[in-house]
């Protein structure tokens, strides 16, 4: 077999099952579970699945888990029930959330919790007494797992404290063990899926190259499951010049999920949301642990709590305003009114919480507690500590300022755009006749279901964690278990298409040169001019990708106009993302990690158009705090309380986006009862 040059890669093709894409916490739940359901499927039919999963960068520090994080966010418990979550998923994104997706993660999201505390995960513990123990305690004194009936130290009603600096390293490498490492490829970037050459409809592969070696990777597969994330980088992020490169959600989920679906034909759910989050300014700190660990509060510059100050604006909002717990937009809405009319910065006030925490604590649990503080930053934001030593930070003393960051794209998170995605069978109706399938609610909203889960509406084409659209805080833990549950689907699909021959639509020399083509564009031109950035022939990526964050940040809603655009500007944004298009494919790649960030852009460009498409066919604003619609500045229940979906047609490079009926399958009253205002 050749070796492969820079100018030349070698091409390697490889006939599967089951191709995992991706290394997240999605595919690592998706990479455990799938051999158990391949094992029992070789022991019933002796069928054999070929089963490989690839990762564009390391398993064990791969994902938004790379860091660490210090709280599992999804974690039900024996108290709460799976309807009650999906009501709070449900309210804090607007009401316009799949609470049958909701729901069958809610039933299913503690396995993947208590699986992680068996693979050696710490998690913070309650004793008998009420004395709360951190994760290496409370497993070198014996604590109860929670299997077991251990009780974890709860930071809010869903999250539970983990010492989690490793978290990322313990569920990789059970990944790894039960999938075996000769099944495993990491350094593989996936450019595109490919359709089968006799229904376009179907999946039939994905193609790629290695970010070390000059190869190209084409596979075929049954069955696909794309897990590689949320989208990052498509506005210009507040932390620019020195800055660069910090970002909240990591920087290396370029939208490939997105992208890659809407190309193959997958149907998209809610590309308007997006994710604001509201963190410590400059290091991104985490605020979760601070607001419901710690009790703190967030200020205006003159200690005013804006959350009390600016209730009436959440009357402009019913129902989701009368909520007990407000959703996460609208007290960003809150926090920028003060911002907007000059009485920022914004502080969280951790003078006061640590004060008034060190009224009813001992000496020894106030020091426990400060370590905790930095611990949280330690676990899952190392940079943030670097502000605070560098500028003098001590909590107890100095208040930290907030600032709502720039958006992100995300799914599993506080955000809910992604992939139209197959509900459970036993809650949505199949599309099926209610004869059929007598024993199914017939309540339940038809569509929903097409009768694998997490299948997207390409066949053989499942999604999970930041894929999934239309559902959201599923987090770590619930991303682990939507890669669990596709892994059953995709190994019954295996099974039910045993004689399925997938064939790809285009060749795969055609493909491979379609992929190389930046490195042909630098190699062709690299000589006409003695400066390698400078060069009327090709474009940089990072350049590129400067253009793009400028467009979407001064037409789509960034923070340059605080997260207001209208009509016009959206008509401005189409028409330079159209021009962006056309220079895309004058990028260039000197070397390999070029040709992954040409691709990475190429991935943002298309994520970025849908959520720019989405914005423009929604006439309202839904998510206050996220973005404005100025023309738009509404919520509007009557028209407007549905999905907005869109389908991409590869070969034409038209988006079509339509309305689809939301139905409520939960029952949403017990929320707004409970309003404290
Ligand atoms: O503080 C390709 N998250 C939190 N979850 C929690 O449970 N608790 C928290 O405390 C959380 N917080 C938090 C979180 C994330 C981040 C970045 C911070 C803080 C700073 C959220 C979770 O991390 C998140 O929900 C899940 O990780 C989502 O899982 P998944 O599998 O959907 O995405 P991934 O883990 O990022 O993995 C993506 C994988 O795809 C690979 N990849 N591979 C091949 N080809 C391509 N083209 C690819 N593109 C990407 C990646 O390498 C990666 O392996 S807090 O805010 O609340
Ligand atoms: P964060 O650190 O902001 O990502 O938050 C972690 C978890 O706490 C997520 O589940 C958030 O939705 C939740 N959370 C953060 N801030 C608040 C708040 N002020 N009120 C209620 N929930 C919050």
């Amino acid at each position: 077999m050749s070796q492969g040059t820079f100018g030349n890669p070698e091409i390697v093709e490889e006939e599967l099952d089951i191709l995992l894409i991706g290394g997240g916490m999605a595919c690592c739940g998706a990479a455990y579970e799938v051999v158990r359901w391949a094992e029992a499927l070789k022991a019933e039919t002796g069928q054999e699945l070929k089963i490989k999963l690839v990762d564009k960068a390391a398993m064990d520090r791969s994902g938004a888990v790379a860091q660490g994080l210090s709280a599992i966010n999804t974690y039900i418990g024996p108290d709460q029930d799976p309807a009650d979550y999906a009501r709070m998923v449900s309210n804090d994104l607007m009401g316009i959330t799949r609470d049958d997706l909701a729901y069958d993660l809610g039933r299913h999201v503690d396995e993947s919790v208590h699986l992680f505390e068996e693979w050696g995960l710490p998690i913070w513990k309650t004793d008998g007494e009420g004395v709360r123990h951190d994760g290496a305690e409370a497993q070198r004194e014996g604590l109860p797992t929670l299997k077991d009936g251990g009780r974890p130290v709860r930071s809010g009603k869903w999250q539970i404290m983990i010492n989690g600096e490793s978290y990322k390293w313990i569920v990789a490498e059970a990944a790894k063990k039960a999938l075996g490492l000769d099944r495993v490829q990491e350094r593989v970037f996936i450019v595109k899926l490919v359709n089968d050459k006799n229904d376009p409809s179907r999946i039939a592969g994905a193609v790629g190259f290695s970010t070390r070696e000059n190869k190209i990777y084409v596979f075929k597969a049954k069955a696909i499951l794309l897990a590689a994330g949320g989208c990052v980088n498509l506005f210009r992020p507040r932390s620019v010049g020195e800055g660069t490169g910090r970002a909240w959600y990591p920087v290396w989920n370029a939208g490939s999920t997105y992208a890659m679906a809407a190309e193959a034909g997958a149907e998209l759910t809610m590309m308007e949301n997006r994710f604001v989050p509201a963190r410590f300014k400059d290091g991104y700190g985490p605020v979760g642990a601070w607001f419901l660990l710690f009790k703190a509060k967030a200020t205006n510059a003159v200690g005013e709590d804006y959350m009390t100050k600016n209730k009436a604006m959440l009357d402009d909002y019913p129902p989701y305003g009368q909520a007990a717990v407000p959703a996460s937009c609208l007290r960003n809405h809150l926090m920028l009114k003060e911002m907007k009319e000059g009485r920022g910065p914004i502080y969280m006030d951790t003078v006061t919480a640590l004060a008034k925490l060190a009224e009813t604590l001992s000496p020894k649990e106030v020091k426990h507690l400060e370590a905790e503080a930095w611990e949280d930053f330690l676990d899952m934001c190392v940079g943030q500590c670097g502000i605070w030593v560098g500028e003098d930070v001590d909590p107890r003393e100095k208040n930290s300022e907030l600032m709502p960051t720039e958006p992100y794209l995300l799914g599993s998170h506080s955000g809910c755009c992604g992939i139209w995605a197959s509900g459970p069978t036993d809650l949505g109706a199949p599309t099926a006749s209610d004869e059929e399938y007598p024993e199914v609610p017939s309540h339940l909203p038809r569509g929903w279901n097409w009768g694998y889960r997490s299948m997207t509406t390409v066949q053989g084409l499942f999604t999970a964690g930041d894929g999934v659209g239309a559902s959201g805080h599923k987090f770590s833990s619930g991303s682990h278990t939507e890669g669990r549950m596709c892994a059953k689907s995709m190994v019954k699909y295996a099974r039910d298409n045993k004689d399925f021959k997938p064939e790809l639509d285009t060749p795969a020399a055609q493909l491979a040169e379609e992929i190389y083509a930046p490195v042909r564009t630098f190699l062709e031109h690299k000589d006409y001019t003695t400066a390698i950035d400078v060069n009327p022939n090709y474009i940089t990526p990072k350049m590129l990708q400067f253009r793009l964050q400028k467009i979407m940040d001064e037409y789509v809603a960034g923070v340059a106009t605080y997260y207001t655009t209208n009509e016009h500007m959206l008509g401005v944004a189409e028409y330079k993302l159209g021009l962006l298009k056309e220079d895309a494919r004058k990028m260039r790649a000197k070397d390999l990690h070029e040709l992954l960030r040409a691709w990475e852009n190429y991935h943002r460009i298309l994520t970025a158009e849908a959520h720019m498409k989405h914005i423009q066919f929604r006439q309202e604003s839904r998510y206050p705090g996220f973005y404005y619609r100025a023309d738009k500045n509404f919520v509007d229940e009557q028209n407007w309380k549905c999905f907005v979906n869109s389908i991409y047609d590869k070969k034409s490079k038209q988006w079509t986006v339509f309305k689809r009926k939301h139905v409520d399958l939960v029952d949403k009253s017990k929320l707004f009862k409970a309003a404290a205002h």
